[in-house]
């Protein structure tokens, strides 16, 4: 299979990668799997590999979840239990190539709260995993980010949900089709969400 190519114009100073919930959960012989998850290993791999290469932030987002989480059927909510907080469901596919510097950001750890958005997570730093650390936005600001560059699962909810905050935050936001998937609960919904975030000004790679 050809590399996917990484445009030189998503390699420069200001912009980060941000990969969104791709959990061993969300992904196929996972209990919440988007459906061809694992078709976006490739690209998100490469792309992984061009910023470490370039020495520009990668942050990894985690959908993180208690056990008696409020988005879990048993408790009135849509879906079955996913990425509990310590399972192995909630790590990242051990296909992806995580760089060494990346950086991880839990959200969904209130039970009593959805958080579909990255920019709801707080960075988890192993040494004090008790210790929520930066919010992403912040995290970003703090190293002169400008652009996102987003992919990852699912499409029409949290990379959605994700690319959206970003805009309304002030960041500029690069999709990347190849690098997204999505449930599509309702038929068309991923299509949509992509829809929505060009509208919204979001530049679709
Ligand atoms: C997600 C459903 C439930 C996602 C998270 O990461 O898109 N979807 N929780
Ligand atoms: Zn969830």
């Amino acid at each position: 299979m050809n590399q996917p190519v990484v445009p030189d114009s998503a390699l420069t100073a200001g912009h980060a990668l941000v990969v969104v919930d791709v959990q061993r959960d969300f992904c196929p012989g996972g209990s919440l799997a988007v459906p061809d998850g694992d078709a976006i290993f490739g690209v998100v791999n490469a792309w992984l590999q061009a910023y470490h290469q370039h020495g520009l932030p990668i942050a990894f987002t985690q959908d993180y979840h208690p056990q008696n989480h409020i988005s879990f059927k048993a408790r009135g909510g849509l879906w079955p239990p996913h990425c509990v907080a310590g399972s192995a469901g909630a790590e990242i596919h051990p296909a992806i190539g995580i760089p060494p510097e990346a950086s991880f950001f839990h959200k969904g750890v209130d039970p009593d709260q959805d958080a579909y958005s990255g920019f709801e997570g707080r960075l988890y730093d192993p040494a004090h995993p008790a210790e929520p650390g930066p919010g992403l936005a912040e995290w970003l600001r703090q190293r002169q980010v400008t652009t996102v560059v987003v992919m990852g699962l699912a499409t029409d909810y949290c990379v959605r949900a994700t690319a959206l905050d970003a805009l309304s935050l002030g960041f500029a936001v690069k999709l990347v089709r190849a690098g997204v998937r999505g449930v599509d609960v309702h038929p068309g919904d991923s299509e949509r969400a992509i829809d929505e975030v060009a509208a919204r000004g979001g530049m679709v790679l």
